[in-house]
């Protein structure tokens, strides 16, 4: 069984996630979502709509997700990696090259972002009301 791991926040769902996930899931056999916690989202300077256990709620509800584990830091990718046996890790190419450190672990892949779609722009969008 092949299996892939994606990391993010995933806040506010949107068709560039659903491309994401289901691009990753269509690499192997078995998908794996790390979502930030609330925490976390603080260290990347973010603040999601949504909790964490609201956002963990309507990721596991996707077809593509087989899994959904916190991400906590940003040093845990190589453990998840080793603990869950995971062959491929997949990330939009906005993070391209960053976690290239993790080659010797498993296939790291980085897929083009859908255009014209993010969370901040949702939330921009609907400010302007
Ligand atoms: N994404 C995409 N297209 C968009 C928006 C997002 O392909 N229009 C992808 C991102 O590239 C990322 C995933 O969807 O791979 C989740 O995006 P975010 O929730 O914004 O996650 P991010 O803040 O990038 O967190 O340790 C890694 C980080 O946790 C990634």
């Amino acid at each position: 069984m092949k299996k892939v791991i994606t990391y993010g926040t995933f806040d506010l769902i949107h068709v560039g996630h659903i491309n994401i996930l289901r691009r990753a899931k269509e690499m192997g056999d078995y998908l794996i979502v790390a979502l930030s916690t609330d925490s976390f989202n603080k260290t990347k300077k973010k603040k999601a709509y949504y909790s964490y256990e609201e956002r963990k709620i309507i990721l596991e509800s996707i077809r593509y997700v087989d899994k959904v584990i916190p991400e906590k830091t940003w040093e845990q990718k190589i453990e998840d990696i080793l603990t869950y046996h995971i062959d491929i890790l997949v990330m939009g190419d906005d993070w391209r090259g960053l976690f290239d450190y993790l080659k010797p672990y498993c296939d790291v892949i980085y897929l083009p972002r859908t255009q014209h779609i993010s969370t901040s722009k949702i939330k921009d969008d609907l400010y302007e009301g």
